[in-house]
């Protein structure tokens, strides 16, 4: 039988592959899927490149084991969606001593440890709630009487909490706007439907829901609907994410806005790490450009929605 040859194939460029390790938090959502298929697809596409993927299961821990065991292997470059911000100082000082950098996609860390990763490639999840606050302001009016349901994203990640923050310090100055239950829906459309179903029976004198993503606000829109309101009329209903089921529910008239958060992160992780191999300086925050959608604009962008 004739050896199966060793040498390169001629069109594979002979150099040696670039081993990335990524540590994924999981499937809790359809923003992330479409961020795990634009990591598979951007590695798996370009022999440059091989890729080592593990999915946590929406464990810190899973993760942490993920990254010493491409710590290992030696890989060339470790990405690292961080389920929440804290614990992962010992992890990164065990890459950055293997002289392995790592690029942290979506969810950042806590502040003071920028010396334990060499870029993070995300959007800025304060602003995604100042800009749900400012369309809540705009359409209800900055003097009305507003109680608010806040579905919180997973308690500690860094997504929830900015989103957070920049919600409610926008709304600060305006009295009648309350908070009247906040809740994690841990960023699930059954989470998220379970908690506003749970806030329905006590309470239905509310009229805004603002869900940290749009999974959880999809999963409350079904729960107003099993309890005989009108979604989108009786209760305005703000996501973030921009996935394809909110521009649908935007079209529905069942939901009314998504503020945009960019899952498409493949492309950046990959340009990042050409560019640090070049001895590039790299920017600390590779930030996401977005848009916010409801109304008409929803409606016209809803066929070009890629996830
Ligand atoms: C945002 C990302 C968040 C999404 C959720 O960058 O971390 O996690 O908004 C996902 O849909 O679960």
């Amino acid at each position: 039988a004739n050896e199966p040859t060793n040498a390169a194939p001629a069109d594979k460029p002979t150099g040696k592959k670039i081993v990335v390790g990524f540590a994924q938090i999981g499937a809790e959502s359809g923003w992330r899927d479409a961020e795990t298929a634009s990591i598979k697809e951007t590695f798996e596409n370009d022999s440059n490149f091989e890729l080592k993927f593990s999915d946590a299961q929406q464990k810190q821990e899973n993760q942490i084991k993920a990254i010493r065991s491409f710590i290992a292997q030696k890989v060339d470059a470790i990405g690292l969606a961080p389920v929440v911000e804290s614990g992962w100082e010992t992890v990164l000082k065990e890459a950055k001593d293997a002289g392995i950098p790592v690029f942290l996609l979506d969810r950042s860390i806590t502040a003071g440890h920028e010396d334990l990763y060499t870029s993070f490639i995300g959007s800025d999840f304060v602003l995604e709630g100042q800009n749900a606050a400012k369309w809540m302001l705009e359409e209800l009016g900055a003097d009305a009487k507003v109680n608010i349901v806040q579905l919180e994203g997973t308690v500690g990640a860094s997504a929830a909490n900015d989103r957070k923050k920049g919600f409610e310090e926008a709304i600060a100055g305006h009295a009648g706007y309350k908070i009247v239950y906040s809740q994690t829906g841990d960023f699930t459309r059954a989470k998220g439907k379970e908690v506003m179903e749970a806030y329905l029976k006590k309470d239905k004198n509310i009229q805004v829901v603002y869900a940290h993503n749009d999974d959880m606000a999809l999963g409350a829109v079904q729960a107003i609907e099993e309890a005989g309101l009108k979604p989108g009329t009786d209760i305005k209903i703000i996501g973030v994410d921009g996935i394809k089921g909110a521009f649908e529910a935007i079209s529905q008239g069942k939901m009314n806005v998504t503020i945009e958060c960019n899952p498409l992160l493949g492309p950046q992780l990959k340009q990042a790490i050409l560019d640090y191999k070049e001895g590039k300086e790299l920017p600390r925050w590779i930030k996401s450009e977005e848009d916010v959608y409801f109304g008409q604009k929803a409606i016209d962008a809803l066929p070009n929605r890629k996830y």
